[in-house]
């Protein structure tokens, strides 16, 4: 549902409008990974890769950015191309939207900030790699990610791969629940911590199937209580990295951080380049392959969210 005001800012692409028009199901894919998360040009190509997988699974992909003064709701290649080139892309969180909205830069949207986008464009599923959370030492920085609110108050799906050790997993888990956001782990009882598989948190409620997930949300949506729904997907066993190097490299990443005085938004951009640098670019790899199994289980979940009727969850 569009707010009265909003769709003037909506762009849709051409294979965006007609999806919804047609009612199939779409996914929502965040910018930020692409201008921030990844180099050039596997960033690019990890785009369409990812795109691709979806539309394989039958559900239409729609990659969020900010370009030229509107919300653009799908992407063409050149416009994955300008995100993915020029280094100097805004990154955009509930904060950030409106001035660079008003301002007509070019912007990435958060997973903050695709939330507010999927919601405004009627998207109800959002694919994306980590959720940003409490930061580890948040007790004196106060540096928990407006991600966190924005799961508390928007009404979109999020699949990810848990969130990076970069973070105090425990504390973010803590602030879900105070803020009444169910997590749900898929294909294992624990919640991912992104470049391992097991966080050694336990998820709220495993549930492997597309069709229980989607009732799930349904039944949530359906009582009138709002926000988001986490989905946490492990990254595939060949993919993931030793546990013992990343928790090597993580600490190495927070001193380096700290020792550079590092604040606000630039914390995490600092944090997981430095993490890729560390690991010598391994970690792109693995970053790849945690992607596009999101966006299987995203796609999954967009299907049968479109079969699980709104009041009927019960049926
Ligand atoms: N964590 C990751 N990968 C990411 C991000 C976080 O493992 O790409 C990005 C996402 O766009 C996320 C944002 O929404 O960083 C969170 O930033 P902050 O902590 O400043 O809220
Ligand atoms: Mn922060």
């Amino acid at each position: 549902m569009v707010a009265d005001l909003a769709h003037h800012w909506l762009a849709f692409s051409p294979s965006v409008a007609t999806a919804k028009a047609a009612g199939r199901p779409l996914v929502a894919l965040e910018s930020s990974i692409i201008a921030h998360g990844m180099p050039y040009p596997e960033n690019i190509r990890t785009a369409r890769e990812v795109e691709a997988l979806i539309r394989e699974a039958r559900a239409e992909p729609a990659t969020i950015a900010l370009i030229g003064g509107r919300i653009r709701i799908g992407l063409s290649d050149d416009e994955l191309e300008l995100l993915g080139r020029s280094g100097n892309v805004h990154k955009v969180s509930r904060r950030d939207l409106p001035a660079v909205l008003a301002g007509g830069g070019l912007g990435a949207t958060t997973v903050a900030g695709t939330m507010i986008c999927a919601a405004l464009a009627g998207i109800e599923v959002f694919v994306t790699g980590g959720i940003g959370g409490v930061h580890r030492g948040a007790q004196e920085t106060f540096d928990i990610s407006a991600d966190l609110q924005e799961l508390a108050k928007t009404s979109v799906a999020v699949v990810c791969a848990g969130a990076k050790s970069i973070l105090d997993i425990g504390l973010t888990l803590e602030y879900l629940e105070t803020h009444g956001v169910p997590v749900l782990s898929c294909e294992q009882d624990n919640f991912a911590a992104f470049y391992t598989r097991d966080s050694g948190f336990r998820a709220d409620l495993r549930l492997d199937d597309a069709a229980d997930q989607a009732r799930f949300i349904r039944t949530k949506w359906d009582l009138g209580l709002e926000g988001g729904v986490l989905i946490s997907t492990p990254v595939p066993e060949a993919a993931a990295m030793p546990s013992d190097e990343i928790d090597a490299l993580t600490s190495q990443a927070l001193t380096d951080a700290a020792a550079q005085g590092v604040a606000g938004k630039a914390v995490t951009p600092f944090l997981l380049a430095r993490i890729k640098a560390l690991t010598g670019g391994r970690s792109l790899a693995t970053n790849i392959a945690i992607v596009k199994h999101n966006a299987e289980v995203g796609a999954r979940l967009a299907l049968a969210l479109t079969r699980a009727e709104r009041g009927t969850a019960a049926a």
